[in-house]
């Protein structure tokens, strides 16, 4: 019998039974959930099955016109070519909302490389969907993860892919549990197979798979609200927090949904990191794949709260973690322990679990802002991306300076567009002003200052160039301050931060004449009023009485 098998690599804590009060709990807690609106319609999820079928059909489709392309003669080959799409991600995990994505990975048989995949697939993908159904249809071939990304019916898609080292895909091929699948394959491919694999076998050592979906349902919107999920910012990711949920489900094989939520928090929260969090024993496995090991690997041993991936090679999720952050997940864990146990006991209701967090309104009396800036939208995409990834190395910088206690990056950064009159002003717009922002609603100036600037681009010179948009994307980093600190002078951090962006590559070759980055110190009483929602208290200057 299922249940009675040992989920993961200890015994369990507890197995019993749920008690009606617990079951009561987690009715009230879906309740929760439902007011929420974290769940979509019976049918908005038709459509996404709808989805997945035809794309499984343009797939085998593509695959067969590889085959033909390849081996004209072949009418075998050709008659049994076939590809398999797969899910991953939140859809797969059964945690989707309304607004998320669907993550598809395309696999095919080895004669279709992913040259042939960027070749012919999104093509074939617009001429085979209903009409007009596919829109936003970008291919991003550099990526870490080459994908191509695009809206069907108004879902939206991320579809990768990989080959198997295979003549034909069996008709009967249902995962890619088999290590051996990922013989012979690319540094791209592996990483692709990845998320499919790790998911999977995630479902598959949880010791009830509905329980886990609902555990995790409530504590991703709480992540959310609490500003703890982001992995490129030193947060759990998806990934992570499903394996933690995962965890504890084993260790509760029985219990009822609200059950796991409170020990979630009780158990994350006692951890004796940085003992890492396993789902099994990590495999190993006769490839030249490298697999995480903080006896062999030195980095590895450096990882604060290590929660490893189930399947082969076995990575580790979170090695973003850093000293601050760690700080604050165990702060929020230690508050959704107090407040779930008033919860379990009736004497507080679930909502108050999901509260917003404070960064802004309370949290900081001081804040640095790090502000990538592009005259070019397209550019500003590269380089707000890449500034993004390195967010977190700053803290790290930060984190080690005497006068900081510690430093934590808001979990999303916030993006804007100014429009500018003259020369003077878009310096300060590339230091962080904000005197010439637009509304987020303002389309129609985004089209005039974008006609005005089309023309520069055969006849130099032949219209000026204002008013000129400029975007920019801002991250702020909360610092608390040591008791005894005198001074606070980050020009070296900063300096060194500003060097380490400005090295890379692709901005000395390209990007540097259209973008910039500025680094500015916050006061509370300064934050942009745009950082607060309706309804929130923005800091406010004390002592200063209307003259
Ligand atoms: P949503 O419901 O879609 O918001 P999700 O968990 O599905 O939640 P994503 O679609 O962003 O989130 O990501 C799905 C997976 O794709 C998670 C991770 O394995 C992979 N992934 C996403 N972004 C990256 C990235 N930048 N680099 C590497 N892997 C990524
Ligand atoms: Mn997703
Ligand atoms: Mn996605």
């Amino acid at each position: 019998m299922p249940g009675d098998q040992v989920c993961g690599v200890t015994p369990p804590i507890s197995v019993t039974l749920p008690t009606e009060q617990e079951k009561r709990a987690s009715d009230a807690l879906i309740e929760e959930l439902r007011r929420q609106k974290t769940f979509e319609s019976p049918s908005d999820t038709q459509k996404r099955h709808k989805v997945l079928e035809s794309l499984q059909n343009i797939c085998d489709e593509f695959v067969k016109r590889v085959a033909r392309k390849k081996e004209p003669k072949n009418e075998i080959l050709i008659k049994n070519a076939r590809g398999k799409v797969f899910t991953y991600g939140s859809f797969r995990l059964g945690v989707f909302g309304p607004g998320s994505d669907i993550d598809t990975l395309i696999v095919a048989p080895k004669y279709v490389t992913r040259d042939d995949y960027f070749e012919y697939f999104p093509d074939m993908l617009v001429d085979m969907a209903p009409k007009g159904a596919i829109t936003e249809l970008a291919v991003v071939t550099d990526a870490f993860v080459p994908i191509i990304k695009f809206e069907y019916s108004g879902i939206s898609i991320d579809l990768i892919f990989s080959r198997l080292i295979q003549k034909q895909l069996s008709p009967d091929l249902q995962d890619l549990k088999d290590s051996g699948l990922l013989r012979g394959l690319d540094e791209a491919e592996l990483r692709s197979l990845n998320g499919t694999r790790v998911t999977d076998e995630i479902l598959n050592l949880v010791p009830e798979q509905s329980t886990f979906n609902l555990a995790l349902r409530a504590i991703k919107p709480w992540a959310q609200r609490r500003a703890v999920y982001a992995n490129i910012m030193g947060f759990p990711g998806g990934v992570a927090w499903a394996m933690l949920v995962a965890r504890v489900c084993q260790l509760y094989p029985k219990a009822a949904t609200s059950v796991i939520v409170n020990k979630f928090f009780l158990v994350m929260g006692q951890w004796r990191w940085p003992q890492p969090v396993l789902l099994k024993p990590i495999e190993s496995v006769p490839l030249p794949v490298r697999v995480w090991n903080p006896k062999a690997y030195k980095g590895d041993s450096f990882h604060l709260m290590p929660v490893i991936t189930p399947a082969y090679p076995s990575m580790c999720a979170t090695f973003n973690i850093t000293r601050s952050s760690m700080t604050i997940i165990n702060q929020e864990l230690q508050r959704g322990l107090e407040l779930t146990e008033s919860i379990m006991v009736g004497k507080r209701p679930w909502s108050d679990l999901f509260v917003k967090h404070t960064f802004f309104t309370t949290d900081y009396k001081y804040y640095i802002s790090v502000t990538t800036a592009s005259k070019d939208k397209e550019a500003h995409k590269v380089w707000s991306g890449y500034v993004e990834s390195k967010v977190r190395m700053l803290v790290q910088k930060l984190e080690l300076h005497q006068s900081i206690a510690l430093a934590r990056a808001f979990n999303k950064g916030y993006d804007r567009r100014h429009r500018c009159n003259d020369d003077a002003q878009i310096p300060q717009v590339q230091e962080g002003s904000l005197d010439f922002v637009l509304k987020p609603d303002d389309t129609d100036t985004e089209n005039d200052a974008n006609k005005k600037q089309e023309p520069a681009e055969d006849g130099e010179g032949s219209q000026p160039p204002f008013p000129a948009n400029v975007y920019t994307t801002t991250h702020y980093i909360g610092l608390e301050l040591e008791k005894k600190a005198k001074s606070l002078d980050l020009s070296y951090q900063v300096d060194e931060f500003k060097t380490l962006c400005t090295q890379w590559n692709k901005y000395k070759d390209e990007l540097q004449p259209l973008v910039s980055i500025g680094i500015q110190h916050v006061r509370n009483v300064n934050l942009p009023d745009d950082v607060f929602e309706a309804g929130e208290a923005k800091p406010q200057k004390k002592g200063v009485r209307g003259t």
